[in-house]
């Protein structure tokens, strides 16, 4: 493994949805084809890599987390050939195209699965299949093999009447857990994506990769008080084998040797393990996704938001930047298709202050150290979709989240309003490509955003000081200016509820960021911060600025300061 930086810590990733990007066919889906067609939006904000979530074959029970065949493109979505002609034209335009690796789990209708349903199968082992608990008859409330929950809601097995046994489903019962344990299904796993890498993809996003070492024998875990089921998650994450699993992996694939480009996103993993899984020494991931900093302010799962404490979010990603700053790496994201818009979570979506708070949000996280991501929509300032009743959405956690949150006594009102803040759907309202809509000449699968006629890309990009071309002066600086992409990160001002301050420094370069979180206007404590004298401004969010002693509402700035 070379100790020198990864060619990944001066990129910028673009995340598409491909179900919400663009529609080309008319049928309410986008597709590959959609994407092709808009390449040029993604390519002018100065990104270099494309991240999809899944196109292959699904019964989209997951919205396509959910594969039925890792090497068949799903037809809603397009053909193999759309496929390559979309990884020749992300290539022309000089950036790279990342597929997202589903391998915790696969779809029930996966030949696999299909093929283990039968006792006899060799491909049996290839799943967790269990007996009903001991003294329980199989099938009947409680006969689960172990009292594990699903993120989804209910039990996290599954009795299958046929062979009269359960099957293992972290997520939906139609996202049976592969058994990594069994070198077969490695071996089956890494020959995939050697076939991905040589139709030219360029890395993978790793779903829930660090669940696929879980610690046997499996076990009943401890039950939080109020929870029907089980979510002691050391029991399914960072098992001991995941260390060895993704060396395997690397080694299998050639991911190292090839350059390629990798991100393993992870439920449960803290700093330490991030370090485990990135540090340069050793040949296993290049990044990793952590939850810590989207779970602060919501106590006890995603239906109870608590107001975010901003000292919160800038101790914790200050606390990620020190960590890894000699080792491993940072990725950057505060949105993404499982999380809500970061607009209406973090900032304020309402049309006096949606723009500049966009502005703002972006402006301190791509001046952190590490790899930024940015999701569809985030840079045009979308906001949450305002849902109100549960038939409005589409996405299997919130329908399974609130049918278990009902069935515990929770009023729905209050289980509402948790998805009004937190649900995935806020993420996934199609693509406003025009005032009237644009994503598709049909009825899109999900309504389009109540404010589509005044948040869409064609108004935000022809706008000079829109939220697109912040993004790009954002995309450009860290292209520009190593001590974006290298320099030493400090935080000031920890405890201050509404501004974030900190600098980075490489030699005697310097940058200074000073932000107003907040809708209010908010004194600089001047004598606290480094001086501006003769700084020369890079950026800043609201124009035309005032005084730094005093700023507006979500007005972020960047300075060079003076060597
Ligand atoms: O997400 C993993 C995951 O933990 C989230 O779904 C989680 O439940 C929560 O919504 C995040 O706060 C990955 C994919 O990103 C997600 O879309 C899939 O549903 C899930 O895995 C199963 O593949």
């Amino acid at each position: 493994m070379n100790p020198s930086t990864p060619w990944w810590s001066s990129s910028v990733v673009y995340q598409v949805y491909p179900r919400s990007f663009a529609d080309s066919d008319g049928d309410g889906y986008g597709d590959v084809r959609g994407i092709i067609d808009h390449l040029d939006h993604i390519a002018g904000l100065g990104v270099d890599v494309v991240w999809l979530s899944p196109i292959f074959a699904s019964p989209q029970d997951d919205n396509g987390y959910d594969i039925a065949d890792y090497q068949a493109i799903d037809p809603m979505f397009g053909t193999l050939a759309d496929v390559d002609e979309l990884t020749e034209a992300v290539h022309a335009r000089g950036m790279k195209l990342v597929m997202d690796l589903v391998v915790n789990h696969t779809s029930d209708e996966h030949a696999w699965f299909v093929e283990s349903r039968d006792p006899a199968s060799p491909k049996r082992d290839w799943y967790f299949w269990r007996p009903a608990r001991d003294g329980f008859e199989p099938g009947t409330p409680g006969a689960e093999p172990t009292n594990w929950g699903s993120f989804f809601g209910g039990s996290g097995w599954a009795f299958d009447e046929a062979s009269g046994e359960y099957y293992l489903h972290l997520f939906s019962r139609k996202q049976p857990d592969l058994n990594w344990e069994n070198p077969e299904v490695r071996q089956a796993v890494y020959a995939m994506m050697r076939w991905w890498v040589d139709r030219g993809v360029d890395g993978f996003r790793m779903d829930v990769i660090n669940l696929i070492s879980k610690t046997h024998p499996l076990a009943d875990g401890a039950v939080n008080p109020g929870d029907p089921y089980s979510f002691e998650i050391e029991r399914v994450a960072n098992g001991p084998r995941l260390v060895e699993f993704l060396e395997e992996m690397n080694r299998e694939v050639g991911i190292t040797e090839k350059r390629l480009f990798t991100v393993g996103e992870m439920v449960a993993c803290d700093l330490e393990h991030a370090r485990e899984y990135t540090a340069r020494e050793h040949d296993r991931l290049g990044m990793v996704f952590t939850f810590e900093h989207v779970s602060l302010d919501h106590a006890g799962g995603k239906l109870t938001p608590i107001p975010l404490h901003l000292p919160d979010l800038k101790k914790n990603l200050a606390r990620w930047q020190e960590g890894l700053a000699e080792d491993g790496w940072n990725s950057l994201y505060f949105e993404n298709h499982d999380q809500p818009r970061s607009v209406s979570r973090f900032g304020d979506d309402s049309p006096e202050h949606r723009v500049a708070s966009a502005k703002a949000l972006a402006t301190v996280l791509h001046l952190h150290q590490g790899t930024p991501y940015v999701y569809q929509g985030q840079e045009i300032g979308m906001t949450n979709a305002g849902f109100t009743r549960i038939d409005q959405y589409r996405d299997i956690e919130a329908v399974g989240l609130h049918r278990q949150a009902l069935e515990a006594g929770v009023p729905e009102e209050q289980v509402l309003a948790g998805l009004g803040a937190m649900g995935r759907d806020n993420a996934r309202t199609p693509m406003p490509w025009t005032p009237e809509g644009g994503f598709t000449t049909g009825t899109p699968w999900l309504p389009l955003n109540a404010t589509t006629a005044s948040v869409n890309v064609a108004d935000d990009v022809a706008d000079p000081d829109g939220v697109y071309a912040h993004y790009r002066r954002l995309i450009a600086l860290r292209r520009e200016l190593e001590v974006v992409r290298m320099g030493a990160f400090e935080l000031l001002l920890p405890e201050d509820e509404k501004l974030w301050v900190f600098t980075r420094t490489l030699g005697d370069e310097r940058l200074l960021v000073v932000a107003n979180m907040s809708s209010h206007a908010a004194r600089v404590p001047m004598a606290e911060l480094p001086s501006i004298e003769d700084a020369e401004l890079l950026v800043a969010s609201v124009h035309p600025g005032t005084d730094l002693q005093t700023l507006a509402p979500w007005d972020a700035r960047v300075y060079r300061l003076r060597a």
